[in-house]
């Protein structure tokens, strides 16, 4: 009997640069709607960036916002559809700048979605620019000395952001090693249960390499994600069924 390797929602090959995270975390998605029997319920929503290269290659039915905008068009999709399992999926620079407004505003009111933001630290698609996520001394594109946290601000952290207000599920995880994928895997399925069980807004956020514009090798750039990004961006599980559960 043959086994079953790929989840039928990855329709094609993904079109991500070789090592970029985005493939990995397309496929744990994938995976945990199908182990839910959501695959035919989903809606996915999103904007700009290298995460709408999933649009061809991931088929589930998405709808495409305007940049930032996912989480608004995502809460509509939710509210007039309870019953379809209702998530954005963007990088950081679309749902953490332009888009700060709405994915905080979904968050405040508690919208009963599910957040995916994939930190990779810079605007990938466009060709590594700082990010609101961009580590203090990074270099970037448009921070070619390193980042001066003095003169561009401290690096967003919306899960320390969010945690302090009524939310269903807030986790932070990686895919910077096996283990940490069986972790991520986890986070989303949780985040999706609370979804569907009616347990209000659930967020995961997930450090993810981008090889290409950190100009580095795939073995480099998780170096960077363990040695670097984690102690900026701490792993783990932060509130569950509405409560806190950080130390
Ligand atoms: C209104 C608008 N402004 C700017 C852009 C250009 N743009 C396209 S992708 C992108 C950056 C996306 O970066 P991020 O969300 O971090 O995702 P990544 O590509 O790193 O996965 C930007 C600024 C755009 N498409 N639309
Ligand atoms: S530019 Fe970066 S984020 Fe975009 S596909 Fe390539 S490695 Fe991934």
């Amino acid at each position: 009997m043959s086994e079953k390797l790929i989840p039928n929602l990855l329709v094609e090959d993904n079109k991500f640069c070789p090592g970029c995270g985005h493939g990995i975390i397309n496929r744990v998605v994938a995976e945990v709607l199908e182990e839910m029997d959501l695959a035919d319920k989903a809606v996915g929503s999103l904007a700009v960036g290298c995460a709408c290269l999933m649009m061809d290659t991931f088929g589930t039915d998405w709808i495409q916002a305007p940049h930032g905008r996912a989480a608004a068009v995502a809460v509509g999709v939710k509210r007039v559809r309870p019953e379809c399992c209702v998530f954005t999926y963007q990088g950081d620079g679309d749902s953490l700048a332009i888009g700060f407004s709405e994915t905080m505003y979904a968050a405040l009111r508690n919208e009963n979605i599910t957040a995916i933001i994939v930190n990779n630290g810079i605007f990938g698609m466009t060709g590594g620019q700082m990010a609101p996520t961009t580590l203090p001394g990074q270099r970037t594109t448009t921070s070619p000395q390193g980042r001066n946290a003095d003169t561009t601000g401290q690096p967003v952290n919306i899960i320390n952001q969010i945690k302090e207000v009524p939310v269903g599920y807030l986790a932070r995880g990686s895919v910077d090693t096996a283990k940490e994928i069986n972790k991520l895997k986890k986070y989303i399925r949780t985040a999706i249960e609370t979804q569907m069980s009616g347990g209000g807004y659930s967020l995961v956020e997930i450090l993810s390499p981008c090889p290409t514009n950190w100009k580095m090798t795939l073995e480099a750039s998780l170096d960077h994600i363990k040695t670097k990004v984690k102690e900026t961006y701490p792993l783990g599980e932060y509130v569950k069924n509405g409560e806190r559960v950080d130390a």
